[in-house]
């Protein structure tokens, strides 16, 4: 069992967002999801339209997500890979090299970001839309 894990808020779930999840799943047979919740969006200075619950129910839904966990911290992700005996961590490429450190303990891979798309444009769009 080839284990996988990606981490992101994943708010107004969209097609860049299920673009992601199908690749990163195609790493193995088991994909987690670590949930970045209001607490922790707060410090990344994004407030989500969906709560946790609500975007955690969306993600479960899905057919490529086997688990989703809470994300708390930045620093979790290390304990995250070693607890569930990860094989592969999966992000964007907006954050190529940014957890190339975890390369001791798993394999890291960035996937290009589906373009044109994401949950600030949507917000955006949606307000300016005459
Ligand atoms: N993504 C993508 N294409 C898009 C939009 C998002 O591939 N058009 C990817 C992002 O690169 C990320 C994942 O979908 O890998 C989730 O995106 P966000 O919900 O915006 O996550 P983010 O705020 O980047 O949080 O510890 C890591 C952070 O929690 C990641």
């Amino acid at each position: 069992m080839r284990r996988v894990i990606t981490y992101g808020t994943f708010d107004l779930l969209h097609y860049g967002h299920i673009n992601l999840l199908k690749r990163a799943k195609a790493y193995g047979d088991y994909l987690i999801v670590g949930l970045s919740t209001d607490e922790f969006n707060a410090g990344k200075g994004k407030k989500a339209y969906f709560s946790y619950d609500q975007r955690k129910e969306l993600l479960e839904s899905l057919r490529y997500v086997d688990l989703v966990i809470p994300e708390q911290t930045w620093e979790q992700k290390r304990n995250d890979i070693l607890l569930y005996q990860v094989d592969t961590f999966v992000m964007g490429s907006d954050w190529a090299g940014k957890f190339d450190d975890l390369s001791d303990i798993c394999d890291v891979i960035y996937l290009p970001r589906t373009p044109e798309i994401s949950s600030s444009k949507i917000k955006n769009d949606l307000e300016h839309r005459n």
